[in-house]
């Protein structure tokens, strides 16, 4: 039987609820910035985050909610500045604090720490991304606790393929039976899914009512001590937050 050697974290709807408030805004920004009439409201980013990646969320937008032939007058290049000055949006809306982490994934980080667990993330967004988050939401000894972090164009296929889990149990050294994995949405499971690995899942307000057949456990936050997660799939026992106990339980049962 294999034994739970490492946590896999998906950044983001996972370690912080950061695409409403986030990469929404500093998307809306970025376009404003170069005088672009593109909007993104909450509710037709919600149908955008069908399409993972910053870069490629944009060409869908052209090509699906654009006028015909705007696609076409927007090249690669474009689209890849536009990403470029998002993305330096985004890092200042999290170095400002805007974007926090989620109830119980610093404490679920500190305690698989210290008790011998190594630590990956594997995300579609972009690396400086997570660099600004970790950097400005975990102690400085912190980041020393994360082996592997596999993100943005690392890969070519992004989640929903595998490819980046598979990047990510790479650098670990470990296959997929030695670990676990956290993510928050339908694209998400899948590429975890699709890499063999067990997989628990916190939705958000976009992915609530999301598909996530395959999940171990479907819970609406990791949960605290003090404030219990709520159980939407799957048998988390007598536990009412997510700790090394229960990850290791729901290891242990593990029958595919
Ligand atoms: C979420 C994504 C990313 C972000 C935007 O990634 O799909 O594209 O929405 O970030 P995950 P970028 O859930 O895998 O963390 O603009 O840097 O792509
Ligand atoms: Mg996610």
């Amino acid at each position: 039987m294999h034994e739970l050697k490492a946590l896999i974290f998906d950044v983001d709807g996972t370690l912080a609820d950061s695409e409403r408030d986030g990469h929404r805004v500093a998307f809306n920004e970025a376009f404003s910035q170069a005088g672009l009439d593109w909007h993104w409201s909450e509710a037709l980013y919600g149908e955008l985050l069908e399409v993972t990646g910053g870069k490629e969320r944009m060409r869908y937008y052209l090509q699906r909610f654009r006028p015909p032939g705007e696609s076409e007058a927007v090249d690669d290049g474009r689209i890849a500045d536009l990403h470029a000055a998002k993305t330096e949006i985004y890092t200042r809306l999290l170095c400002r604090g805007r974007i926090p982490l989620r109830p119980g994934v610093a404490r679920l980080l500190a305690e698989s720490h210290a008790a011998g667990m190594r630590l990956a993330v594997a995300t579609t967004t972009s690396l400086p991304n997570v660099t600004a988050l970790l950097d400005h939401c975990l102690p400085s000894e912190a980041l020393s606790w994360i082996d592997v972090i596999a993100a943005g164009d690392v890969v070519a296929a992004k989640k929903p393929s595998p490819d980046i889990y598979h990047y990510a149990l790479r650098g670990l050294g470990l296959t997929a039976h030695s670990c676990l994995a956290f993510e928050d949405s339908a694209h998400g499971l899948r590429a975890a899914r699709g890499a063999g690995l067990l997989t628990i899942v916190t939705v958000n307000d976009y992915t609530k009512d999301q598909a996530l057949d395959g999940a171990a456990l479907v819970l609406d936050g990791l949960g605290e001590p003090d404030s219990p997660f709520t159980v939407l799939s799957g048998d988390a026992g007598r536990a009412t937050y997510v700790d090394v106990a229960l990850v290791r339980r729901l290891h242990g049962a593990r029958r595919d």
